[in-house]
């Protein structure tokens, strides 16, 4: 006799347990680094006082020497491009702030080359 090996298709039903498990996603809330907005040091969208009075900051703080200005402060800070931050990086955002602030349409990027 023949055996049968047609064997009864037993259907296993592989009982996924979706686990959900809840990554606790730790929000780091650092500004991304390709968001880096010329002269916006404090990073609210607007060139202001405020951020040319940081910057004169940043003058104070690497002018003494005992530390270097980084990749990213130049990036930010050094609105003239010349590979220092000091007041006439201020003095061009301020002037910037008073061009916006009189109704001036020019980005930040335009004002500079003209300026
Ligand atoms: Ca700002
Ligand atoms: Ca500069």
């Amino acid at each position: 006799m023949c055996f049968d090996t047609s064997i009864a298709s037993t259907t296993t039903t592989v009982q996924s347990t979706i686990v959900t498990t809840t990554t606790a996603s730790t929000t780091t809330t650092t500004v991304p680094a390709t968001k880096k907005v010329l002269g916006d040091i404090d990073g609210n969208g607007i060139l202001d006082a405020v951020d040319a009075s940081k910057i004169l900051g940043s003058y104070a703080k690497y002018s003494t020497g005992s530390k270097a200005p980084t990749e990213d402060d130049l990036a930010v800070c050094d609105v003239n491009k010349d590979g220092y931050i000091d007041a006439v990086d201020a003095s061009k955002v301020l002037a910037f702030y008073a061009h916006t602030s009189t109704g001036g349409k020019l980005t930040f990027e335009e004002f500079i080359k003209i300026k």
